[in-house]
This record gives C-alpha cells, structure tokens and sequence, in this order.
C-alpha cells in the first residue's frame, strides 16, 4: 500500500476516500480536513479565543495538537469527575499534564468537581441516581461547568473532540426514536442563544475514530488507553459497533449518513419553526435554562443538600 501523493509505504488507508497514505501526509491531512470543516461551517477564526475541553483520550488530544498547529488560540479545560475513587479521572488529568508539558503554547486550566462543589460524579450519582450509571448526570455536570468557564474566562467557542463515529451512533440512536428535538439540535455548531452560553464547536466532525486515533499515535501523542469505566456496554459503544458493521460491507456509510443528515436539516427537514426556547436566568447560578428557578445544575445540588 503506498501513499497516493508521494509513493511512500502508506500508515493508512480510508476506505471511504479511496486514499492511503505515508506518515508525513497523513499529518498534513488531518489538519487540512480539519480546517475545512472549521471553515465550511464557520467554527471560529484566529481572532477567537477557543476553549478545548479535554478528557485525556486520543480525540480531545489530538484535537487541542491540530488547533495548536493551525495556530488558533486554543487553550484546554479538563474537568477532574472523581471516576473509580479518582482513579481513572487522575490518570485522564495525567494525560493532559504529560501533553502539555511538551508545548510551550498548551495552556489549560483544571476544575476538580468534588474540590470545586463537595462531591464526585459517582458520589452524586449515588445519592441522587439511586445507584443509576452516571452519564447523563456526568454530561450535565460537564455541560454546565464548560459553559461557566468559557463565559467567566471570556472565551467564543467550547470545541470538543466529537468524532464521526461519535455523532453517527447519537443520530442512528435520535433517528431510531425519531427524536426531533434532539435531531434539530445535532449540529457540527450550537450557536449562542444567550450570552452566557458560549457557541459549541466539534472540529473533527467529518474524521472516522480510527483517523483520530491513528493521528495521535503517528503523532506520538501519549492518551488514556482504557475507556471510562462507565462507557463500557454503553448504547452508544453498541450502535458504533453495528455502524462499524455496515461500514465494513460498505465502506463511506458512516459518512454518508450523516451528512445526508445534515443536508437534510439544512433543508428543514427537522426544524420546528415557532419552538424557539424561552431562557430564563437560574436564580442560583446566573446560567440560562428553560426551567423556572433554579438549572438542572443547582436543581442537582439542591437535592444533595436535601439529603
Ligand atoms: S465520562 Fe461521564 Fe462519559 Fe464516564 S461517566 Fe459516562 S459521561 S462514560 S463521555
Ligand atoms: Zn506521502
Ligand atoms: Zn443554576
């Protein structure tokens, strides 16, 4: 297998663009890709400041290294949970000191959610989730820390390291419930409907996770390995797998469908004209939400106090 533009041994082939190709170009194209698709859906430019939320695994790594490399202000933010007595999430903090440690430009800052707010993902999911899997909590509380500290740190956009993969198990997921709410909402940008919620960017939107990852590895970017301990059996881990299927019989189906997707929100397909959401300003913490009161955030804690 040799690479399309220079006839060296190729690292990757993708099936779904008839294209393989050597290590040094293949490190070109993963940031051309990502450009494009910063530019086709008018992410962000140099005159942002970006707000990377980084977990430690190979997407979110990989994607603060090529916004670092196509020079934007790119700055991280992890968010310690506390998963598995903190050991994981210490671990997945590791990650990001290590990548940092070797660029000059990687500034990042840390929140440590029981330090910050008294308790763990898995400590409030066990007295408010009655013992449930913690990933809906998990992603309120990440949700809703990401958007205080773009607004508080003055930053445009929160870029997160979605992949295809990701955002075609969550549409098959949407598509297969008929979810028009959530599919109205599933874009490459959110835009900002409030000044305390910045715009929501995913810049690898149009890469395969095998891309991602074969990016940090030829990258030598060193990331977290083992998946949360909660993601493992997910649903959307179980429909990656049957997208995975269909990929292999027919290799470009991940991407078309979700771009056929797209096209077809474009085209108003999902839109719900005159259900624009009312925002009121939570009476505890500022932030907007739909609810009258208090957000889902502090509406959490308030049950914690309770307790
Ligand atoms: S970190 Fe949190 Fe994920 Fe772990 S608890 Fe679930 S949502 S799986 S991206
Ligand atoms: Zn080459
Ligand atoms: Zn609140």
């Amino acid at each position: 297998m040799k690479c399309r533009k220079c006839g060296a041994v190729a690292v990757i082939k993708m099936q779904q663009h008839k294209l393989a190709l050597c290590e040094e170009h293949f490190l070109e194209w993963i940031p051309e890709q990502t450009e494009r698709a910063i530019k086709k859906y008018k992410m962000f430019g140099p005159e942002d400041r970006i707000l990377v939320a980084v977990s430690g695994g190979k997407d979110s790594l990989s994607l603060w290294d090529v916004l670092l490399r196509l020079g934007y202000q790119a700055e991280g933010l992890h968010i310690h949970l506390g998963i598995n007595g903190g050991g994981y999430s210490d671990s997945s903090l590791e990650y990001v000191e290590r990548f940092a440690a070797t660029r000059e430009e990687a500034k990042f800052q840390v929140v440590d959610l029981k330090a910050a707010y008294g308790q763990s993902v898995p400590e409030l999911a066990r007295t408010t989730y009655r013992g449930r899997k913690p990933c809906a909590l998990c992603g309120l509380v990440k949700r809703h820390i990401m958007n205080r500290v773009a607004y508080e740190g003055g930053y445009d956009a929160i870029a997160t390291g979605h992949n295809l993969d990701d955002e075609a198990a969550v549409l098959m997921q949407n598509t297969l419930r008929w979810q028009a709410g959530y599919l109205a909402r599933q874009a490459p940008v959110l835009p900002s409907t409030h000044p305390r919620l910045a715009r929501k960017v995913k810049p690898f939107i149009r890469l395969y996770e095998r891309e991602t990852a074969a990016y940090a590895i030829v990258r030598g970017i060193d990331y977290i390995y083992d998946e949360c301990p909660y993601a493992v059996g997910s649903t959307t881990n179980f429909y990656k797998g049957i997208l995975n299927q269909l990929e292999s019989r027919s290799p470009g189906t991940k991407l078309s469908f979700y771009l056929s997707f797209l096209q077809a929100r474009r085209e108003g397909l999902f839109s719900r004209p005159g259900e624009a959401l009312e925002l009121n300003e939570c009476q505890r913490c500022g932030q907007p939400t739909t609810a009258p009161g208090l957000c889902a955030f502090c509406r959490l804690w308030q049950r914690m106090d309770s307790r």
